[in-house]
This record gives structure tokens, sequence and C-alpha cells, in this order.
């Protein structure tokens, strides 16, 4: 995709970033480069085909919103999972079986349950529907076991690819090495039932609960 990036780059040893070369696209007038003005991976003539806004990384022809890029151009670090702490860029796969990084969600509210399928989880959108959540609010349910206990496979989650959210599991084969898990087991958190993870627009945590009362009052805010 990248295959004329800058020789520029490559004479000063560096390799040509994705982000950096789609930004160079703009200003370059070379055909063969696709020119994917919000940085979402989905080329303006591929966004325009499919009617899809090719000035906003929330609006893709297929997948989730992608709005990485902007994130990396305003320099936004992971911090930890504290609350009031910029999240990491904590990575996932999804129920298609692709990576989901999490500052794609850069510029919107974003919520992540997580929990054993094991677990009693009484706030899934599974039993509400696609309508519990309020708008606007990504959506992201990360299980990190299954029925029995047992690290999530990939064709469990097989029967989620219709639904309109990432439903992830863990970048591992083990069970509990995230360090979302990690953390809710760092301050005594009851990870049997669900945890929930408010993040704000800035990728800042605005709360971490088992409270979905309180996970909510944050979301309303
Ligand atoms: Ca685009
Ligand atoms: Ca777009």
């Amino acid at each position: 995709m990248f295959k004329s990036a800058p020789i520029l780059l490559i004479a000063l040893g560096c390799q040509p970033d994705p982000v950096v070369a789609n930004s160079l696209t703009e200003v370059q007038d070379d055909d063969e480069i696709p020119v994917d003005a919000d940085g979402d991976q989905f080329s303006d003539a591929e966004e325009l085909a499919a009617g899809t806004d090719p000035d906003d990384c929330w609006s893709v022809p297929d997948g989730w919103a992608n709005c990485a890029s902007e994130a990396y151009y305003d320099r936004v670090e992971g911090e930890g999972w504290a609350v009031g702490q910029i999240s990491h860029d904590f990575s996932f796969i999804d129920q298609a079986g692709d990576m989901l990084h999490l500052h794609r969600f850069y510029g919107a509210t974003t919520m992540i349950q997580f929990s054993a399928m094991w677990g009693e989880c009484p706030g899934t959108p599974m039993a509400y529907g696609d309508t519990w959540m309020p708008a606007g609010v990504q959506y992201v349910e990360y299980w990190f076991q299954d029925w029995s206990g047992d690290a999530i496979e990939h064709h469990t989650l097989d029967a989620m690819k219709v639904v309109g959210f990432p439903t992830v599991r863990s970048t591992s084969d083990e069970s509990t090495p995230e360090a979302l898990t990690e953390y809710a087991y760092a301050n005594e958190m009851d990870v049997s039932g669900c945890q929930y993870v408010a993040i704000g627009p800035d990728l800042r945590i605005l709360g971490f609960t088992a409270d979905i009362d309180e996970v909510n009052a944050i979301l309303a805010e």
C-alpha cells in the first residue's frame, strides 16, 4: 500500500510509519498512493464509493471506527488504568479474528465491560439489546474466560459476528494475563461479576467499577 513511501525517510534509515505515510499522501502528487485524509485506513476513493465520510475516522466502510491516527498526531500516550490516567492502547482480538487497538476509539466515550462468561453480568447489551448503551458511546465487550473458566477460543465468539459492537478476547492464550484483569485483582475487585471501564473521548479513564449504576451515571454526564 505504501510502496511509494518517501525516499527521504528511507535515506535517513527510518522505517516509514504508515500514519506518517498517510499524511504525506496529501501533499504528494502521486496517483499511486491512495489518499486517506482521515487516516482510518480506508482511502478517500474507497470511502466515497462506500458512501462513508472520508473526513471522519468514525465513518468507515467496514469494521470499527479507526481514529488511532488522530490519537497518534495528538501525541496521546497511555499511562495506566487508574481513574484519571490515559488508558493504554490495549489490544484485543475481535469476533472476526482481527486485532483491535483501544486507541482507535479516540474521540468518543468508550465503555469496556469485562467479565467471564461464567459470571453473572446483568448489564450486558446482549440481554438488553443494542439500544442499551447511551447514544454516542462505543461499547466493547471483553471476555477473559469462557463458560468453563478456560481461555476464550476464537470459535467461542463466532456467534457474536452478528452484533454491532466489538466482542473481544485476549491476545494471549492465557486466561487472565490482561492489564485490565490484573488491575482489577490488584484493587481487590470482584471479577466473578462485571467490571466496567468508562473512557472519555481523550482516552482518559473516567471510571473503573463493578457498579453498573455508577458507570451509567458517568456515561450520562
Ligand atoms: Ca479514510
Ligand atoms: Ca472515514
